[in-house]
């Protein structure tokens, strides 16, 4: 359990209390062996130790790629001390045991993150330090492993409580150390060279991301912060270009993923289409023969809800909606690129961000949801569930019209983006109602219907906008009452999973209201 330490190698570059560590090694009778630049500092200070080139009988070559590389080093920390076979290597090739590493590797984090040309990375890439590492690591059970300056002092401590000897316990521990060290300098090199490449890193992913920003604050500003990209390269909130305006926050970053992920479901060679975001809800989203006029009629669902929301738009953003979005205030818009005169209206509002994605998501790829609970990580593919790939089951005595159906599809299309439980009314292609996060499906109904008496309101309408809209539900209703809650604002269609208990009395109460009812079979939950 406890070994004598007879003699160390040493070989650093970062000097960092080298001579002290060194000096307390050979003043408690440490042998000292060291390579060029750590053996002259060692020299310079005035310390009895011997140049690794007299170990191995073999000079440094290539600039130093090859100095430690060699089987007297690597037999000298490798060795097993009890086994015979071993003991006979050693003598024979008169290899001498060493019993303590103390190294640390060239900087290539610090370099690659300087900007190095690809030469001087590649330079850096230390290869004979992470093999002593790892080989010393490796051999525990016999070798101290030192890789942190940090722990030259509790080292030396160590050997001092024990009467000179070093521990078990602590030998384990600096072999986790050593090993986490290579582990996350090999992730640096793997990271910098898929950079180089363009592409995605297998480290990335394996961690979940890379930490690309520290934001101010989280959701609150008592939580910090940070955003991970995963080298994905899907447009999107993290791979979009910030044009203008000031850095995202953690809830901005949240709406704009929630706004584009939205707006993605509508193909831009079929429509405009546009969707204001509030608190990760869309608070209005519409289709229109142009930007413009999706923007207004996205903005005529909710337009107290819209003031400092989220916008995002399925195509190019021209001047014309640029217009109309600056008249209220926004704090983030992101669509698949802006034109000129666009970004020249944007521009006159200097805190307004402006994100360019240069295409759309794909809302038929999959990809990962991860979540976290207390202890744990919830890991689901992501809800690529796309209406068009559906079987819409008629379920009513009455076929919806083709208008019904548009907008029932285009309903379903909203719902699948707001919270559960969902509600959506919606009406040529804009959404008129929405009932968000509610835990009782009528209460989402009832807010639905309530948002859209103060939007007809707002409009100075004098007919609802429910008047002849459609329903959407995420999920199944359950009982009757919130179909029939959505028939009585005014709904005359209904789009809805279907799978209930009780679909048949839901299909009975739609039927006598002359509702016309399909089922799509796929939920939407989103919690
Ligand atoms: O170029 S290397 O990969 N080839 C080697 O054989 C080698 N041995 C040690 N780099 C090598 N080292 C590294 O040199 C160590 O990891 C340490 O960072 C540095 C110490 O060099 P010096 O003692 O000459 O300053």
């Amino acid at each position: 359990e406890l070994v004598s330490v007879k003699r160390a190698l040493l070989s650093v570059f970062d000097k960092t209390g080298l001579v002290d560590f060194a000096r307390a090694l050979s003043d408690r009778g440490v042998e000292l062996v060291s390579t060029g630049g750590s053996y002259k500092t060692l020299k310079d200070a005035g310390l009895e130790v011997l140049d690794i080139s007299e170990v191995t009988g073999f000079p440094e070559i290539m600039d130093g790629r090859v100095k430690t590389l060699h089987p007297m080093v690597h037999g000298g920390l490798l060795s097993i001390r009890d086994d015979q076979d071993h003991q006979a290597a050693m003598r024979e090739h008169d290899i001498a045991g060493i019993d303590l590493f103390c190294g640390n590797l060239y900087p290539f984090e610090d370099v690659v993150a300087s900007n190095a040309d690809y030469a001087t990375g590649i330079e850096n890439i230390d290869i004979g330090g992470p093999a002593m590492t790892r080989a010393a690591a490796k051999n525990h059970a016999y070798v101290t492993v030192v890789t942190d300056p940090a722990d030259y002092d509790a080292v030396i401590a160590e050997l001092d409580a024990n009467e000179g000897k070093s521990p078990i316990a602590l030998r384990k521990k600096l072999a986790l150390k050593a090993f986490a060290r290579t582990a996350a300098y090999d992730a640096a090199v793997s990271n910098w060279i898929a950079e180089q490449l363009d592409e995605a890193t297998p480290a990335h992913r394996a961690v979940g991301g890379a930490l690309a920003e520290v934001m101010r604050y989280g959701e609150n500003p008592h939580q910090t912060a940070g955003f991970y990209k995963t080298g994905e390269k899907r447009p999107g909130v993290a791979t979009a270009s910030q044009l203008q305006g000031k850095t995202l926050s953690y809830n901005n970053i949240n709406d704009t993923d929630a706004a584009f992920e939205l707006v993605s479901e509508f193909d831009p060679d079929r429509t405009s289409a546009v969707a204001i975001i509030k608190h990760a809800n869309p608070c209005g989203v519409a289709e229109g023969a142009s930007l413009k006029q999706a923007y207004e009629n996205a903005l005529r669902c909710d337009p107290v809800s819209a003031f400092g929301g989220i916008v995002a738009l399925n195509q190019v953003l021209d001047a014309e909606a640029a217009e109309e979005i600056v008249k209220v205030f926004t704090e983030v818009i992101i669509a698949p690129d802006a034109d000129d005169a666009a970004r020249e209206i944007i521009a006159s509002k200097k805190n307004l961000r402006l994100l360019v994605t240069g295409g759309l998501a794909n809302a038929r790829a999959s990809g990962l949801f991860v979540k976290s609970v207390a202890g744990g990580l919830l890991v689901q593919s992501r809800d690529n569930g796309v209406i068009d790939d559906l079987d819409l089951k008629i379920v009513t005595r009455r076929a919806p019209s083709e208008q019904e159906l548009a907008d029932l599809k285009f309903a379903f299309r909203v719902a699948k983006h707001v919270k559960s439980n969902a509600i959506v009314y919606a009406r040529d292609g804009a959404t008129v109602g929405v009932g968000a996060g509610q835990m009782s499906r009528v209460d989402s109904a009832r807010i639905a219907a309530r948002k859209a008496l103060d939007a007809t309101e707002a409009a100075g309408l004098s007919e609802p906008l429910t008047k002849g809209c459609v329903v959407a539900s995420d999920a199944f209703f359950p009982f009757a009452d919130g179909l029939l809650s959505a028939a009585e604002a005014g709904a005359t269609a209904v789009i809805q999973p279907g799978g209930s208990m009780r679909d048949d009395d839901v299909i009975a109460a739609a039927d006598e209201a002359g509702l016309a009812m399909v089922m799509t079979g796929m939920r939407h939950f989103r919690h």
